[in-house]
């Protein structure tokens, strides 16, 4: 806008009508078929759903201008808990400063009218103050509690002094009772060098804890390491992985073959517990984060029973473009009481979307979907098989 005939209060009555317009607006179905999940027209959340009150100082005789004092850059990569009837993600804020904070937005359906709630979480901090915090998955545990378990980020203390970006990255823990007071436990201890994409499996497992984790060598590289792993933490509050393996790793020529890391925590289904996860391949235009899903065994969750080949769901139209383009992330979606799913993903590590589907067309789709044969021969089997099916 010009600032030509700029009137202060008029503006600030403008910023808040457009403010509740955006806020309320009703979101609706992609109208595009595949059987598997709906997508909707209008992303969840976006850095305009942030409210004003964090960006402005609606203070006229202290802001006469109306100037913005405190921007955001992106909102994604939510976690997502129902509770109290009510459909929470905890999205990751970017704020024009680089640093990313949690903040709960909530919604009636699920689907449009996400409000944040008044103010930010301001994180306990360990000694070691964390310089960025990430990618929350909430879990409600057995044990009463619900966790947020996080990645947590510093700058690494052997880099050389030139070097200004190498990072540690590890498994940041917290929990709390109702979501609004939180308990910061200590980092996850393990024995790879660096952790991110570290998600707690709701039930007791043998009397312990299960995690998912992505140990890797390096802050951008997992290296030789890679891989979707598990291992059993004893206490939380002294959160040692023990007997940590690779459940689900990366593959030569496949969606994951540079990475991959677990989404949320899995659905327990009757046929065993579903899985949406991210893989990452490199290409020309730089990394593509897809994600996939996979299904594991009802009595044994670390025992992956059924993968789809390729992707579930990759970045499409304007999804693809963002801070980052060229990614989809998730780390949380919500298992409804009737059956259905909402996935809350990211597109570009940019903005929030819901998509919806239900239990039975998910587990459809997993135990359906033809495996990867790992070759060209294999998928032109594939097919020439549904073409003969389609025949008889
Ligand atoms: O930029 C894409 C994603 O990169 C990281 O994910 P991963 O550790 O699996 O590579 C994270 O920074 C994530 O937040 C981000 O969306």
């Amino acid at each position: 806008m010009s600032f030509q005939n700029f009137n202060v209060q008029n503006q600030l009555q403008k910023i808040r009508a457009d403010y509740e317009t955006l806020i309320t607006k009703k979101n609706k179905p992609v109208d595009d078929y595949n059987g598997i999940y709906t997508r909707y027209v209008n992303p969840i959340v976006t850095e305009n759903h942030i409210p004003l009150e964090w960006r402005f100082d609606l203070n006229t005789d202290r802001n006469p201008l109306l100037v913005q004092r405190i921007g955001v850059n992106a909102t994604f990569n939510a976690g997502a808990i129902k509770h109290n009837g009510k459909y929470l993600i905890v999205v990751r804020v970017e704020g024009w400063d680089r640093k990313s904070y949690f903040a709960i937005a909530e919604s009636d359906n699920g689907i449009d009218n996400f409000r944040f709630w008044e103010k930010p979480i301001l994180l306990p901090e360990t000694e070691n103050p964390d310089v960025n915090v990430y990618d929350m998955r909430i879990t409600k545990h057995d044990d009463g509690f619900f966790y947020g378990i996080f990645c947590t980020e510093r700058k690494d203390p052997n880099a050389p002094k030139n070097d200004t970006s190498s990072a540690i990255a590890n498994a940041g823990i917290v929990r709390s009772k109702d979501l609004k007071t939180w308990e910061r436990l200590p980092d996850l201890i393990s024995k790879t060098g660096q952790q991110r994409n570290v998600v707690l499996h709701q039930h007791f497992i043998d009397g312990k804890y299960m995690l998912f984790t992505r140990p890797q060598d390096g802050f951008i590289d997992v290296g030789s390491g890679g891989g979707i792993g598990m291992g059993y933490v004893k206490d939380m509050n002294n959160p040692v992985v023990e007997n940590e393996n690779i459940i689900a790793n990366k593959a030569y020529h496949t969606i994951y073959e540079l990475k991959n890391g677990l989404g949320p925590a899995p659905i327990k289904t009757d046929k065993g517990w579903l899985h949406l996860a991210h893989g990452v391949r490199n290409c020309a235009a730089g990394l593509r984060y897809v994600l996939y899903m996979f299904l594991a065994d009802k009595n044994d969750p670390g025992k992956v029973i059924a993968m789809p080949g390729g992707y579930f769901m990759a970045p499409q139209g304007e999804e693809r473009i963002g801070d980052v383009s060229n990614v989809l992330f998730s780390n949380g979606w919500i298992h409804n009481e009737d059956g259905t799913v909402f996935i809350y993903y990211a597109s570009s590590d940019q903005r929030m979307h819901v998509a919806t589907t239900t239990v039975d067309r998910l587990l459809d789709y997993v135990l359906n979907t033809p495996a990867d044969g790992m070759r060209t021969g294999k998928s032109v089997e594939a097919i020439i098989n549904l073409i003969e099916k389609n025949k008889a």
